[in-house]
């Protein structure tokens, strides 16, 4: 029987039967907390976010696509993860690549069709995997219907479903924008639209005007969208900037502090938690699903509002405090190690057991883990890489992986600003750098280590032509030139590389509950130089232990602590049942306690 027929059979058996979620959801009795945790599939998971633009390209244009990623699904599931999260693939003029949704029901073009899309659902199902797709509510595209008519006239029924405002007069006469609303990709977050000599509200790009929560009928189209893809088998959402849906309408000007860390004053506004719990009893009450929500301007103090699962909002969400940690603006720093390791002991103390947390450092927004956090030289990339591997599937929340960091993929050698396709690069220069305002190749210096593009250079799958992402000359976005000796192939042909690594750490995550449900403790959160902390879960006591330095070193374990026997580590080592370990240097362990 051919795939597309099998697929549609499946769909079809599907569809006889409601939804799995919701069967599930019907039938799911609580189950028998774990350590005070209600378990839950998406508590259990390792979620792995594909990119689809630069992930796989099956038709020779030089741009990812569904039947690309549904041709490597057998990848995925030999590295074990059990959910996947795909960046938007919704129909799309791609100002910021799909993050600017023209038609919420329709597949881009360049990413196939509405069949390519059952098929991979059916073939990730069919492999045991589960499918959360991206839902981004905050704004649509300005080439959406709902816009389209919206800036017709004042009086179009759909003039309320985005934000419009009349200008003040500036002093020599000139119109300005309502107030000093900056947008996150540079410039004033109102653009004048001559039509009716009135703004529009964007806090991303021009072609991204912000929704209008307030008016019921946008929620009420929004819970409808959801509804389709979730009939349809998806298994739940990764929520786009969803702390920024309810906005102050007065619009007062942000003030010197709020205009310093603008996430902040957008996030939080007076509905956002009555929206979600709205958005909650209407749809993800009624299915068995995941949902996490991209928590910008959100802090640790303020997320239990939003995850507590007493509240009925969401499930989980991300927290930009770690990924961000050796930010200063759109330059990196050195990473302060204590720091760092201070922030998974406040979340530990911060979010008790009804508050349940996610564990990333690597996405489509921020550049390569091994290259931010690790070390990317010829000499340290592989244990490093492992290092971080391990960390991010043992500390205490659902881990996120990102394409392409089980291969090691590092950052990319940008060498002009015509190297760059991020929307949010090309504002800045022209806003910073062409104004004079910042010198050139400062700016290259520093977008060479924090650009989105560095993430976002096409999957390397093998050392043929373009890393065999595509068979085009050019893809979309440049492969990384060290295609050819990090990829795919070679990683599942290689027993000891970062891809099999990596796949054995997720299976001692899924043989090990501890690792999922047990307690947090940093044991040594003063060293400079070593991350060591451990996961407790009743009888079982594991400790992890992390060189973040390139150099050997040997590491007295705190309080008399002695390693028991060792159960994994990204170096060869037969070093256990002591309390003195000799490490090399981005060596990593994991010990079964005593
Ligand atoms: O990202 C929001 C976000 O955190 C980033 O845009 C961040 O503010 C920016 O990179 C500043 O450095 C989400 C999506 O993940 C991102 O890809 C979109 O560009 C953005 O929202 C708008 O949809
Ligand atoms: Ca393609």
């Amino acid at each position: 029987m051919k795939a597309a027929q099998l697929s549609a059979l499946v769909l079809a058996l599907a569809s006889l039967a409601p939804p799995v979620q919701v069967m599930a959801a019907q039938a799911s009795q609580p189950q028998a907390a774990i350590n005070g945790y209600q378990p839950a599939w998406w508590k259990e998971a390792v979620v792995y976010q594909v990119y689809p633009r630069s992930f796989k390209d099956s038709n020779g244009d030089g741009i990812g696509d569904l039947p690309g990623i549904t041709s490597k699904l057998d990848y995925l599931q030999q590295l074990g993860v059990d959910v996947i999260w795909l960046s938007p693939h919704y129909d799309s003029p791609n100002a910021d690549n799909g993050y600017d949704i023209r038609d919420y029901r329709k597949v881009m073009a360049e990413f196939g069709t509405m069949a390519d899309f059952d098929t991979m659902l059916a073939a990730i199902k069919q492999r045991h995997m589960r499918l959360i797709i991206d839902l981004v509510v905050n704004h649509t595209s300005d080439e959406h219907h709902w816009f389209v008519e919206s800036r017709k006239s004042k009086a179009n029924p759909y003039r309320d479903f985005y934000f419009w405002r009349d200008g003040r007069p500036g002093p020599d006469g000139k119109l300005l924008p309502p107030n000093n609303d900056p947008s996150f990709f540079s410039g004033s977050a109102w653009q004048f639209d001559p039509a009716t000599n009135q703004y529009y509200l964007h806090y991303f790009a021009v072609k991204q005007p912000d929704l209008n929560w307030d008016n019921p009928k946008v929620r009420e189209e929004v819970y409808s969208l959801m509804r389709f893809w979730l009939d349809k088998g998806v298994d739940g959402f990764r929520m786009d900037v969803i702390p920024l849906i309810s906005k102050n309408p007065a619009f007062p000007d942000l003030t010197p502090e709020q205009l310093s860390n603008i996430g902040d004053a957008y996030a939080n506004g007076p509905h956002m938690h009555e929206y979600l719990q709205e958005m909650n009893r209407n749809v993800m009450a009624k299915y068995d699903v995941m949902t996490v929500g991209e928590a910008l301007g959100i802090s640790l103090a303020q997320t239990p509002l939003m995850v507590d699962d007493r509240r009925h909002e969401l499930n989980t969400i991300f927290n930009f405090d770690a990924i961000r940690f050796n930010r200063d603006g759109i330059k990196l720093k050195p990473l302060d190690l204590p720091g760092f390791k201070a922030i998974y002991t406040r979340h530990a103390e911060g979010l008790d057991k009804h508050s349940w947390d996610t564990v990333f450092l690597s996405n489509h927004d921020n550049p390569r883990v091994v290259s931010t956090f690790g070390d990317d030289s010829p000499e340290f990339r592989v244990p490093s890489a492992k290092l971080l591997e391990t960390m991010l599937l043992t500390l205490r929340g659902t881990p996120f992986l990102y394409q392409g960091d089980e291969l090691g993929m590092t950052n990319y050698p940008f060498r002009s600003i015509e190297d760059f396709d991020d929307i949010e690069v090309k504002n800045y220069y022209k806003a910073n750098v062409l104004t004079g305002r910042i010198a050139e190749a400062a700016y290259l210096e520093d977008m060479r280590h924090t650009s989105r593009d560095n993430s976002r250079t096409p999957m390397q799958w093998d050392a043929s032509a373009n890393g065999g992402f595509t068979t085009a000359t050019k893809p979309w976005l440049a492969e990384n030139p060290n295609y050819a000796q990090i990829n795919a192939a070679e990683e599942v042909a290689d027993p000891h590389s970062i891809y099999n690594y990596t796949r054995s750490v997720i299976a001692f995550r899924h043989d090990h509950p501890a690792f999922i449900y047990g307690d947090y403790q940093d044991i040594d959160p003063g060293n400079t130089s070593v991350f060591a902390y451990t996961r407790t879960l009743g009888p079982e006591r594991y400790l992890v232990v992390l060189n973040f330095e390139s150099k050997p070193l040997t590491y007295t374990l705190p309080g008399g602590i002695t390693a028991g026997s060792l159960m994994l580590a990204n170096l060869p080592t037969k070093e256990q049942n002591t309390g003195s370990l000799h490490l090399a240097g981005w060596e990593a362990r994991i010990y079964k306690l005593r």
